[in-house]
């Protein structure tokens, strides 16, 4: 038995209230409104989910300390513009070594940040949440069948795989089976992006489109998910998964969709502000479109459908003009080019690998390219077959490393690819990816200088060979630029 927080008495949060008190846990719901959680206690019923008696065991509190205090997981469970400043007053309530799980699905406005980046955000201001877990739990889960124990699954989603087994373990049932995902920000991706490809399989059944344009939408949407994770270093299995594809189509194809619903209206002609209102909660596709939009930006990823949507919701244009340019675009292939590469490249090596085929990855800058670079390279790759250089992009090294490269990435990307023991160059987009990265190129060996040592031994846990090498001593970009500057 678990205690458990909720913060967020909404349909979803009240669900899966009910489910982990009726698996046994001890659950405590807080709602920011004092009348609410006082009608719910009272009434055991919700509005959004009439059909449902809420167990007698949970207990529904305005009180941040009741929810949070003494609970080994907390749920944030409110919509996803509230979940900074929830996080924020729960700080002080939340017990450090805590599972913390988000359920909003959306991604931040201006900071362009997952929910669970967000709630990360918000604990660590206070330096005393270092040991809280934070795991993202989403899929194809529609509130009103969860809360009717109708067969469900979902994922559970975490870089620490054993956080992500604990929330499994706590959440699942007969009825709701519960995977884990190491790749938390693509599982966060698609709970954001697949809200959009729903209203505008709303607006298109609005418009009176059947459902060769529905399933157009869903496969072609699903497409732009993948394309956008990717870029931003996300696992591309993740978006043929339940996070994606399952939850994809359980939004864009069903009633119980707020997005879809409020979508149609927007196809049948009211104004976006009106469609919202009339749905009466909150669409989270609406607030997801700016950030969505602003990530394709900065990943220079094209994203047509979003981009129809921004244009109907956004700068207010009629939907059957965007359906009609969308429809009217230059021609194209399925199969770009990259992802045919790579599919390419793993069946080769899937081919090979029985014959013991070594694939090694390594990670790095590789700025002002010199032989100390060289020399790692050449001892990486000659612990294996085929060697794969996951390259530091511009924005990560100045986020993350606070370095500023001379050369940019595509400058630094083609000058590895030039060097004879290098065969794949990836980028680098943070500082988790080498899970996924691990087997998403089904890598037998990680390779680091031994300026690295230890930091990355948790790799070992996937069945990788982590290897630290002797660094070249006596040379370094900063030398060099040192060097130059005295010159
Ligand atoms: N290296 C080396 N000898 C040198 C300089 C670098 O062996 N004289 C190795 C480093 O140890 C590292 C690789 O070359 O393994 C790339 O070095 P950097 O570009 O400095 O990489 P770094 O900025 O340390 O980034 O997630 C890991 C980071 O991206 C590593």
């Amino acid at each position: 038995m678990s205690r458990v927080g909720i913060l967020g008495a909404g349909t979803w949060g009240t669900a899966l209230a009910r489910l982990l008190a009726n698996a046994g846990h001890d659950v405590t719901v807080w709602s920011s409104s004092p009348e609410r959680a006082a009608r719910l206690s009272a009434e055991r019923t919700h509005p959004g989910l009439p059909d449902t008696a809420i167990p007698a065991s949970i207990r529904f509190t305005s009180s941040l300390s009741d929810a949070c205090g003494g609970r080994e997981m907390i749920v944030f469970a409110v919509p996803s513009v509230r979940v900074r400043s929830t996080a924020a007053l729960a700080r002080a309530c939340i017990p450090d070594e805590s599972l913390v799980v988000s359920v909003a699905k959306g991604i931040e406005p201006g900071t362009l940040r997952t929910m669970t980046q967000v709630i990360g955000d918000e604990l660590s201001r206070d330096g005393a949440h270092g040991g809280v877990r934070l795991v993202a739990l989403s899929g194809p889960t529609h509130a009103e069948e969860v809360a009717r124990d109708l067969p469900t699954t979902i994922v559970a989603a975490c870089a620490d795989m054993t956080a992500a087994a604990a929330v499994q373990d706590i959440f699942m049932t007969d009825e709701f089976r519960v995977y884990t995902n190491f790749d938390v920000t693509g599982v966060e991706l698609c709970g954001a992006v697949k809200n959009i490809i729903a209203l505008a399989a709303g607006i298109a059944e609005g418009l009176g489109c059947g459902d060769n344009t529905k399933a157009a939408l869903i496969t072609r949407g699903m497409a732009e998910i993948t394309r956008l994770g990717t870029a931003m270093g996300c696992s591309a299995r993740t978006f043929s998964g339940l996070a994606g594809m399952g939850d994809l189509i359980v939004t864009a194809t069903s009633r119980h969709s707020r997005n879809n619903r409020c979508g149609l209206l927007i196809g049948r002609g009211m104004a976006p502000a009106d469609a919202v209102n009339a749905i009466g909660m909150v669409v989270e596709s609406m607030n997801a479109l700016p950030a969505v939009l602003a990530l394709a930006a900065r990943y220079k990823t094209d994203l047509p459908i979003v981009s129809a949507v921004g244009d109907i919701v956004l700068n207010g244009e009629a939907p059957a003009d965007v359906v009609r340019r969308l429809m009217g675009r230059s021609k194209t292939s399925e199969s770009t080019g990259s992802a045919l590469e790579l599919s390419y490249e793993n069946a080769i090596l899937e081919s090979k690998r029985g014959m013991g085929m070594k694939r090694v990855i390594t990670y790095g800058t590789f700025d002002l390219l010199h032989y100390g670079h060289i020399n790692l390279l050449r001892r990486a790759k000659a612990l294996g077959d085929y060697l794969v250089v996951a390259l530091s992009t511009d924005e990560f090294n100045w986020n993350e490393k606070r370095k500023k490269c001379y050369f940019t990435y595509e400058q630094r990307k083609s000058l590895l690819e030039s060097i004879r023991y290098v065969d794949l160059v990836i980028p680098e987009e943070n500082w988790e990816q080498k899970r996924t990265d691990a087997h998403e190129y089904h890598i037998d060996t990680f390779v680091m200088g031994d300026d690295w040592t230890g930091k990355f031994d948790f790799l070992r846990d996937e069945g990788v060979e982590v290897v630290y090498l002797p660094r070249t001593p006596e040379i370094s970009t900063t030398q060099i630029k040192q060097d130059l500057h005295q010159k």
